[in-house]
């Protein structure tokens, strides 16, 4: 009696946690693939800061793109990375680098500028 009800409840929780690790992995490879279709939708560009001010001056970035923008301030001191256009701000220490992300753009040119140097710190990106 007692082996003749067991057996088909074993059966119905193994068939269940199948079910479950299978479920649990196909959401997990969905997940898994968007995250390396967005990753390689980003477009990443490096610029330097040297003598306070930007090199390359001017970048220019494709429309509609997620944008990653690795940032190295090659002087002694720091300088704060900075637009109102692009919606960001971010103090670099010296000789130190630091990664900014600006969502999708629109066409156009947008301006940036070293907070601490404006003077000599200035660039803009072209969005074409
Ligand atoms: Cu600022």
């Amino acid at each position: 009696m007692s082996i003749s009800t067991s057996a088909p409840r074993k059966l119905r929780r193994s068939a269940f946690f199948s079910f479950f690790f299978a479920s649990v992995l196909a959401v997990g490879g969905v997940v898994l693939s968007t995250a390396a279709v967005r990753a390689e939708d980003t477009h990443e560009v490096e610029i330097s800061i040297k003598d306070h001010k930007f090199d390359p001056p001017k970048l220019t970035l494709p429309v509609g793109k997620p944008i990653k923008i690795l940032v190295k301030n090659l002087d002694a001191t720091p300088e704060e990375f900075e637009s109102y256009e692009l919606g960001f701000e971010k103090i670099i220490p010296g000789n130190s680098s630091a990664t900014i992300r600006v969502k999708p753009l629109k066409p156009g040119t947008y301006m940036f500028f070293g907070e601490f140097h404006q003077d000599t710190a200035l660039g803009h990106v072209v969005v074409e």
